[in-house]
């Protein structure tokens, strides 16, 4: 097995950036997604680096103000659909995944996928992508959010049925805000429903 050390001088020059790019708040929030997405990559059998790279980073375009977030999506070529277009805040899963590479010098196809879809999900959602979704709702300091004591629990059994926990609690936050929903949230939220009762008929 490749050896991995969260001390390495990748993962500490990577921090130190992320610190300087990120507030306080959103710097702690990230290592924990990291740490969390590193512990459910145990439970699962997944790359470890991989793992902690896409915590470390998932969030890395979250705190750049609006106005140069839409334009290094033009520089990036990114196509923002509509909802996005609308909720400036769903734009930072895109251009984090862009950047990667661009920024952080991190060329690795699961990573970008990963973070590209942290925000909404996506149909058909490898192992790496469900650990990043969940580790972001999960993380031990995120603030109280509905059914999390639950999804915790579920994060270490269940992945397909922790996305769909996550995705109804999402959804109804969305619709109490009256907050436009994605189209890929709505479209993830059907996939696994259906996935999920397929696997119950059986
Ligand atoms: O970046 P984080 O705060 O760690 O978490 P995130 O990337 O999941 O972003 C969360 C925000 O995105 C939260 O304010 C809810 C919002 N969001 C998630 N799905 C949708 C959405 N907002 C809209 N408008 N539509 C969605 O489908
Ligand atoms: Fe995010
Ligand atoms: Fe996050």
């Amino acid at each position: 097995m490749e050896s991995f050390n969260t001390d390495d001088e990748l993962y500490k020059n990577i921090r130190k950036r992320l610190k300087k790019d990120l507030d306080r708040k959103r710097y702690v929030h990230t290592k924990g997604v990291a740490d969390v997405s590193l512990c459910l990559a145990m439970s699962y059998g997944v790359d470890m680096k991989k793992a902690y790279l896409a915590g470390l980073l998932h969030d890395n375009a979250k705190c750049i103000p609006t106005d140069e977030k839409r334009n290094l999506c033009k520089k990036y070529q990114i196509v923002l659909n509509n909802a996005e277009k609308k909720n400036p805040e769903l734009i930072h899963a895109k251009l984090g995944a862009y950047r990667l590479k661009d920024v952080f010098h991190i060329d690795d196809e699961d990573i970008f996928s990963a973070i590209a879809c942290h925000t909404t999900g996506k149909p058909k959602m490898s192992v790496l992508d469900k650990i990043l979704y969940i580790a972001d709702y999960i993380e031990p300091n995120r603030r109280p959010l509905p059914m999390l004591d639950e999804v915790r629990k579920m994060a270490f059994r269940n992945l397909d049925q922790t996305i769909l926990l996550i995705l109804e609690s999402t959804l109804s936050y969305l619709k109490d805000k009256n907050a436009e929903i994605d189209k890929k949230t709505q479209e993830t939220y059907q996939y696994y429903k259906e996935l999920l009762l397929k696997q119950e008929e059986l």
